[in-house]
């Protein structure tokens, strides 16, 4: 009996195991067998359009920058209940990792404050991840000194 309750329990945390590792399941069968072409994203590409706002327009270095990602589905609607990163660099520097917290305050839409550590030209890259699939874009712009 107690061997038993061992397996349930070992059958229980495999269960766990399944579900959080989900995603990665998946790949193998959409392993694509040709060597030459492009590397495959790490899952299998989300069909949403990525709208990046910032305030203030252009943003100032080294103050507050707030940043409003809209991810909308191919239906044209908001996308709730992603996963979506910012990642704030300057193209040729280096300037430690940048990548505000966001939250979504609305369906669809996800925003965070973060801090431009300089002026110039900044990219940042959001990656938008939703049931399996991901979905990326990149804006250029640039934060002016005070
Ligand atoms: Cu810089």
């Amino acid at each position: 009996m107690k061997k038993t309750a061992a397996s349930a329990a070992l059958a229980a945390i495999l269960t766990l195991t399944l579900a959080f590792t989900g995603c990665k399941a998946k790949e193998p069968e959409q392993a694509a067998p040709a060597a030459a072409e492009a590397p495959a994203p790490a899952s299998a590409p989300l069909a949403a359009t990525i709208a990046l706002k910032y305030a203030p327009d252009p943003p100032v270095a080294l103050k507050d920058t707030a940043f409003t990602i809209n991810v909308t589905g191919a239906d044209g609607k908001p996308l709730p209940g992603a996963t979506v990163m910012l990642d704030l660099s300057m193209p040729g520097m280096y300037h430690g990792e940048n990548r505000p917290v966001l939250a979504e305050t609305a369906p669809g839409v996800y925003e965070g404050k973060g801090i431009l550590t300089m002026g110039g030209g900044w990219l940042a890259k959001v990656e938008v991840t939703h049931e399996c699939s991901t979905a990326a874009s990149e804006f250029r712009f640039d934060a002016v000194d005070k």
